[in-house]
């Protein structure tokens, strides 16, 4: 996965979700603002975003993964290097939200997906009846499934766009540039150090 000859911070973003959940009409409403026909995907859409971050240029690079049954085995290979998931929920389909939410759970549980912010989009708000950001927060329970975790729940549409642009901003604000976890890395690394060298004194 890459950009390769970029020399702005670069950050792979993971957008999962049950099948028909609006993930591939979401992706091109971004990249095109365009309403376009989409197909179930089979393998993967991939987009490139350009964004601004504490001033920063930066390049986000958007996966989006088929969401059938078959297709949900694959979505670990993209794991390992994804900065934050966006995970797209159909506010309408009310029967698949329990699927949705186990779904959910079990790509949180990844050990490579550890700590990385998640944005809820419940989408299809445009339609009768969905549920409000209100009752999907208390239905996928993610203060519990996501104590160690920034997330965020927005809601949108992805056939209308509302919603869409703040969702792209939050999910903007809340990924972590590499240069972050590097630093991360070496203050941990360095209060190790001191802890040790303490503990020996
Ligand atoms: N009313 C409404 N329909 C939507 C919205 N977003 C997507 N759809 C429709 O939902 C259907 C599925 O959309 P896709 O974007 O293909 O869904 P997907 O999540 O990419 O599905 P897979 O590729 O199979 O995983 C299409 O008919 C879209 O037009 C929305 O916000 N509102
Ligand atoms: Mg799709």
């Amino acid at each position: 996965m890459g950009l390769r000859g970029s020399k702005q911070p670069e950050v792979q973003v993971l957008l999962l979700g049950l099948d028909n959940a609006g993930k591939s009409t979401l992706l091109y409403k971004l990249k095109h603002n365009a309403c376009v026909g989409t197909v179930p995907t089979i393998g993967f859409n991939v987009e490139m975003f350009e964004a601004k971050k504490n001033r920063k240029n930066i390049a986000l690079t958007v996966w989006d993964v088929g969401g059938q049954g078959k297709m949900r085995e694959y979505w670990k290979n993209f794991h390992q290097d994804a900065a934050a998931v966006v995970f797209v929920v159909d506010s309408s389909d009310k029967e698949r939200l329990e699927e949705a939410r186990r779904e959910l759970e079990n790509t949180l549980r990844s050990e490579q997906l550890r700590g990385r912010p998640l944005i809820l989009l419940a989408n299809k708000q445009d339609v009768n009846g969905a549920l409000t950001v209100t009752e999907i927060k208390d239905l996928f329970n993610l203060r519990r499934s996501c104590s160690a975790r920034d997330w965020f729940v927005q809601p949108c549409s992805a056939s209308t766009g509302v919603g869409v642009e703040e969702a792209f901003k939050r999910v903007v604000q809340m990924v972590k540039l590499p240069s972050d976890t590097a630093a991360m890395k070496d203050n941990i690394k360095e209060t190790v150090h001191y802890l040790k060298a303490s503990a020996r004194h």
